[in-house]
């Protein structure tokens, strides 16, 4: 019999064994994944992590994306197979796809989403925050191992016109081929990158998993995801991202919300420019001049719709251009005569907008972008093989497979309530293809930002539109912006929510910073944008909605437009700058004196309220919060009272 000591030495031995087989089959399996890599793959930095991860997530093969067509095609093609994606008929639907997710996995996952940085109150109080050092451990054992049985796809991706001096390089790890193919059309994505990425390029690493390991021979579902574990985490100081049990949106499509928002207004804030949740739109007037602004709108305000607006038929000559419906880069730039002003890109190349409500009368552009070339994800399925979704057309189909496989009519619906398309779905769409973009929508200098506009949804208080006094005021006004939720949103309706910046979930640090980040980056450039603030929302006493919105809202364009160029009038009142009803041109419209002033009315009791709730907010965010917004603050309150 071994004595106790022999046995105890035994184990140690084969322990130590253990480990020095692990690190052998970690490096094999990382050595593998580096010699997959195609020779323009010149990047050591790149490689080495790519083995990395491999060598930790032990995937069954690795594949290095070109983002050539052919690949798009392939990986579709291997969805449909597998039962993830459904081809449309493409005689209705060229080249398009539909996607179903688990209905545990339908949206971000704000609860699960953290910002890890050194110090905790860096990351402020609206962010949720853990410690780097525990993440990661959580993280890594969370990742070991978890990809087994599926491929691992190396995804590289330009947010931005690739070699644009306002662009930055990711590249998202995942294994998921519904990431590789939305990417695909979100981002510049493929072959090309690796060119600007040069040998010692920087870029950020994303990594991402459906945290859904296939066990031998095991079957795969429709839609892999970790229903109970979700994470989506981000490291702003080492600028990471890690993301862990959803395939969705924003979870899983890393360089959207994740990269271009939440670590890039990490990196915007220490190299001096400006990373938005904006739309990009240019106003062309019949003498050809063209104005860019940039606007930010909580969920839920129309942005897509006011990204891809059509003038009223009696704006003749009028035109609007698309330059990007939802995430904005702006940096300042000297231009030749000296003066430096702010230049903005789009850092996406494709929409992921919401479907629901986007038909041909609300938003024509928008659907007509959808003709091809589009993955929709949990939309309805069509008897003829295309999709549909509620507010497409007036009358629902006869019959439609909803977004959950299920039978659906609208006889059904009625009982039930139950929608054919889940409300937020989604279609994947080239921004290329949509007729509003703007010829230099791809410039890779950006577009000039002559203004920016900031915008709610609020039954009271807030009037149709106003410029704020200067940019230390429009940076107020944006902070305090709030948006009522609606009903299907949140439950609740009516409640005032408080989205700064339409940047609540996105901003990747402390509130109170950004906010002077803003006041900081106004004098950075000679002449800044004007600010305006705008509410299409304002509902009279019955209820109804006061101004016609949609392409209506050309006219309040068309005045912010003139009043950056200097030309037409203001007048000033207790919060900013105001069109009298003759400011507006009000051609081909039946919007009458009355029901505009009615709609700019700023009623001093509901702004005491408005005041307190500002008062609210900001006692929150308290320890960094601009001194001189509280200052404002009782300032507007002075001007309210007399
Ligand atoms: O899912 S996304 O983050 O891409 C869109 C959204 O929720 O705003
Ligand atoms: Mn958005």
């Amino acid at each position: 019999m071994p004595s106790r000591q022999d046995s105890q030495a035994g184990n140690t031995k084969q322990r130590i064994r253990n480990v020095l087989e692990n690190r052998q089959m970690s490096q094999s399996i990382a050595d593998a994944a580096i010699a997959a890599a195609p020779e323009y793959v010149k990047n050591q930095k790149l490689k080495q992590w790519v083995g990395e991860i491999a060598a930790l997530c032990e995937p069954e093969r690795v594949v290095w994306c070109d983002g050539s067509q052919e690949e798009y095609d392939r990986l579709c093609a291997e969805m449909v197979d597998a039962g993830m994606l459904i081809k449309l008929n493409p005689e209705k639907r060229k080249n398009s796809y539909l996607a179903c997710s688990d209905p545990s996995d339908v949206a971000r996952v704000e609860d699960r989403t953290y910002i890890c940085s050194a110090n905790k109150d860096d990351a402020g109080p609206t962010n949720n925050w853990e410690d780097p050092a525990k993440m990661r451990k959580t993280l890594n054992e969370l990742f070991k191992g978890c990809m087994h049985g599926r491929t691992m796809y190396v995804i590289p991706f330009s947010m931005g016109p690739l070699g644009s001096p306002i662009a930055h390089i990711g590249v998202e790890i995942s294994d998921s081929p519904y990431v590789v193919t939305n990417m695909r059309t979100m981002t510049r994505m493929g072959k090309a990158v690796y060119n600007v990425l040069c040998t010692d390029g920087e870029f950020v690493p994303c990594v991402h998993t459906v945290g859904a390991p296939l066990g031998h021979g095991e079957k795969d579902s429709a839609w892999p995801c970790n229903p109970t574990t979700k994470y989506i985490v981000h490291y702003p100081e080492t600028r990471e991202i890690w993301s862990y049990g959803s395939g969705y949106g924003g979870n899983a499509l890393l360089g959207k919300k994740c990269f271009a928002l939440r670590i890039a207004s990490n990196m915007a804030r220490d190299e001096g420019w400006l990373a938005e949740h904006m739309l990009i739109l240019g106003v062309e007037s019949p003498t050809g001049e063209k104005t860019y602004v940039a606007a930010a709108f909580p969920s839920a305000c129309g942005k897509t719709n006011f990204a891809m607006l059509i003038p009223p038929k009696s704006f003749d000559g009028w035109k609007i251009s698309t330059v990007g419906d939802d995430i904005a880069w702006i940096k300042p730039r000297k231009e030749a005569d000296g003066t430096t002003r702010f230049y903005a890109i789009n850092p996406e190349a494709g929409f992921f907008g919401v479907a629901p409500g986007t038909s041909e009368k609300t938003n024509y552009n928008a659907l007509a972008t959808l003709k091809e070339n589009i993955i929709f994800t949990n939309v309805a399925l069509t008897d003829d093989g295309d999709v549909w979704w509620e507010g497409m057309t007036k009358e629902a189909p006869a019959h439609l497979i909803d977004w959950q496989g299920k039978d659906w009519t609208p006889e059904i619906a009625k009982e039930t309530g139950r929608k054919a398309a889940h409300p937020i779905s989604r279609f994947t769409a080239p921004a290329s293809q949509c007729p509003s973009i703007d010829p230099a929508w791809e410039d890779p200098a950006g577009v000039p930002i002559s203004a920016f506009i900031f915008g709610g949804r609020r039954a009271t208080t807030v009037p149709l539109v106003y410029q704020a006094f200067n940019w230390n005021y429009g940076v107020y006004m944006a902070a305090t912006l709030g948006s009522e939720t609606t009903a299907a949103a949140f439950g609740a309706q009516g409640v005032v929510r408080r989205d700064p910046f339409a940047m609540l979930p996105f901003c990747g640090y402390h509130m109170g910073d950004y906010f002077n980040h803003w006041l900081k980056m106004g004098h950075t450039v000679d002449q800044a944008p004007g600010i305006f603030c705008v509410n299409w929302f304002r509902m009279n006493e019955k209820g109804e909605f006061m101004w016609p919105g949609f392409g209506e809202n050309m006219r309040v364009l068309k005045w912010v437009v003139d009043r950056v160029r200097g030309r037409v009038a203001a007048t000033e009142n207790a919060l900013g700058w105001m069109p009298q009803y003759e400011d507006i041109d009000w051609t081909g419209s039946d919007v009458t004196k009355e029901e505009f002033d009615a709609l700019v009315r700023i009623d001093a009791e509901a702004w005491k309220t408005e005041l307190a709730g500002h008062k609210e907010w900001f006692d929150k965010l308290q320890d960094r919060l601009p001194k001189q917004f509280m200052l404002k603050r009782e300032l507007f309150e002075l001007a309210l009272s007399v």
